[in-house]
């Protein structure tokens, strides 16, 4: 998919900060560091690109969304009313976002592979779930848990019992993960790397396998880059400033 050009102050990426997961000081020195790289954006203006598994686990009602991200969301908020453009793609544990974000707060959900341009320099983004060769037992189970049916029926039960459906699923998804690391990491590294023979693109962003890196690939200028997680205690976040994209840390 293709989206509007917007050439507006810098670019920025997180991904995998996996808010819901760990304990409640964890989330509080997480939340901080969200609170803290806002403000750099507020400051400085531009977009934001939330490449998935941003929250641990969503489900969305009609009439009802979860607690336990009141503050995370409430920051949100306040980013977007800042008249940043903020976009949210779905990974697999967010898999599914509602309209909540959409209509709510004002955010733009995406799903898949994404394509735009900034500054003349071109780039993909994904979350990474499901991209490249193998691990079919995983593309199996997300293509289970993306189906309308299922989500059909985890919106028909009682919002209780859904969201705890959900947290068991998201924790499938993970320990499913854990087993092929070191496959996942390669897997993604891979994919970006047959991508280059196929279409032009400066960048590849990216997360999912939570290994932070950036790699030059075989046409010797485009760049596969992987935002790594917030579970590990470092806090990083990618930005595209002045014509570049780096990795830092808050
Ligand atoms: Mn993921």
């Amino acid at each position: 998919m293709q989206m509007p050009l917007c050439d507006m102050g810098a670019t920025f990426f997180i991904s995998d900060t996996h808010f819901g997961l760990q304990s409640q000081e964890d989330e509080d020195l997480k939340l901080e560091k969200l609170e803290t790289l806002f403000a750099i954006i507020k400051a400085e203006g531009g977009s934001l690109y939330m490449l998935g598994d941003i929250l641990d686990y969503w489900m969305e009602f009609h009439h009802v969304i979860p607690k336990g991200f009141t503050r995370f969301i409430c920051l949100l908020s306040d980013l977007v009313r800042s008249h940043a453009d903020v976009y949210y793609l779905a990974g697999n544990h967010d898999f599914f976002l509602g309209r909540f974000f959409d209509e709510e707060l004002g955010v733009k959900t995406l799903y898949g592979v994404n394509s735009f341009t900034r500054d003349g320099k071109q780039f993909i983004v994904a979350h990474g779930d499901g991209l490249g060769e193998g691990d079919i037992g995983y593309k199996l189970f997300a293509r289970f848990v993306r189906n309308r049916y299922f989500l059909g029926l985890f919106t028909g039960f009682h919002a209780d019992l859904g969201v705890a459906l959900m947290r068991k699923s998201s924790r499938f998804s993970r320990h499913h993960k854990q087993v092929n690391y070191t496959m996942e990491k390669d897997r993604l590294l891979n994919f970006a790397q047959s991508l280059v023979t196929k279409q032009e693109f400066d960048y590849f962003v990216c997360g999912h396998n939570h290994v932070r890196g950036e790699y030059l690939l075989s046409n010797g200028s485009s760049r596969y880059i992987n935002l790594g997680s917030w579970i590990d205690g470092i806090n990083s976040y990618g930005v595209f400033r002045d014509g570049a994209l780096s990795l830092q840390e808050l």
